[in-house]
């Protein structure tokens, strides 16, 4: 399915299993692969927020162990798992998953992934940089363009030292929106500019879906985007708590299930 070179078009198979992927990726252990025959680059943790999406994960999975290895990396794929049933806060787990990570390696670079976004070119090198990268330039449903000037959501990707010099994601971002503008307000605060690959190369496709319930549109967002200057340094890494539930190390991937609270005010 996979050329080396250009984009490729994806499908996904509704009948695939998790066996199937597993038996595909053998040379993948508890979710983390090195390369036999080389050093690799870097050393990357790949982190997916996650709660009820499954089948999404599984074709992620399917796509990514290959693209991953094509790439030499030493790498780990990560899902953090929110907990319950209140409203998803897709960066509150990304920070979650930066601290829990590294307490298994130092990783390098750290890849926050959306669970039903597919790289479609190989040439899409998922490493980091001097400068934060923003993976994605377009997606098969938005014609595979930028949907505006500043635009960082989906696939980014930052150094161990990048992450911490920004504090991280926002924490105070539950449901839909909001917390990719911010960690860009972050980056721009201090002084770091966000690189991107060719459009050619920064493809995806996007598993359809509609918006999960437990998962609205946060209405306060464009409220804490412009507080962000005054907030960053005291939200954030250095504010996440949260109690890890369970850790399960399956063939494939570091299952973190994460009890990451809720909201202080219902929203
Ligand atoms: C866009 C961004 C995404 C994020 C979001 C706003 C793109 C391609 N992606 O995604 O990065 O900024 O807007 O928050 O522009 N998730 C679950 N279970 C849920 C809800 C969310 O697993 O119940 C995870 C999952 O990894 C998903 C991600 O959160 O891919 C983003 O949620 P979405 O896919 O519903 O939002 P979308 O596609 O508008
Ligand atoms: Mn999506």
């Amino acid at each position: 399915m996979f050329s080396s070179g250009g984009a490729v078009k994806l499908s996904f198979e509704p009948s695939l299993t998790l066996k199937q992927v597993e038996s595909e990726n053998e040379e993948v252990v508890e979710g983390q692969y090195d390369p036999a025959d080389c050093t690799a680059r870097q050393s990357v943790a790949i982190l997916i927020p996650h709660r009820n999406r499954e089948r999404h994960l599984l074709y992620l999975l399917h796509h990514l162990h290959p693209f991953l290895q094509r790439q030499q990396l030493h790498y780990a794929i990560y899902v953090i798992h929110q907990a319950g049933d209140a409203t998803f806060n897709r960066a509150k787990l990304l920070n979650v998953g930066y601290l829990e990570a590294l307490k298994d390696w130092s990783w390098d670079c750290f890849i926050f992934h959306d669970v039903d976004l597919v790289p479609e070119n190989d040439q899409n090198l998922y490493v980091c940089a001097e400068q934060p990268k923003h993976l994605v330039v377009g997606r098969n449903s938005t014609g595979y363009k930028l949907r505006y000037k500043g635009y960082f959501g989906g696939v980014s990707a930052m150094t161990k030292e990048q992450f911490l010099k920004v504090n991280g994601f926002p924490n105070s971002y539950w449901g839909w929106g909001g917390e990719d503008d911010d960690l860009r307000i972050r980056i721009q605060l201090q002084k770091m500019v966000i690189l991107r690959p060719s459009p050619e190369v920064a493809r995806y496709t996007m598993v359809f879906h509609s918006r999960d319930s437990g998962n609205q549109v946060n209405k306060e967002r464009m409220q804490l985007l412009r507080r962000t200057p005054q907030t960053w340094k005291a939200d954030g890494l250095n504010s996440c708590s949260y109690k890890i539930e369970s850790v399960n190390r399956a063939p494939l991937f570091i299952n973190i299930t994460a009890d990451i609270g809720q909201p202080e005010r219902a929203q």
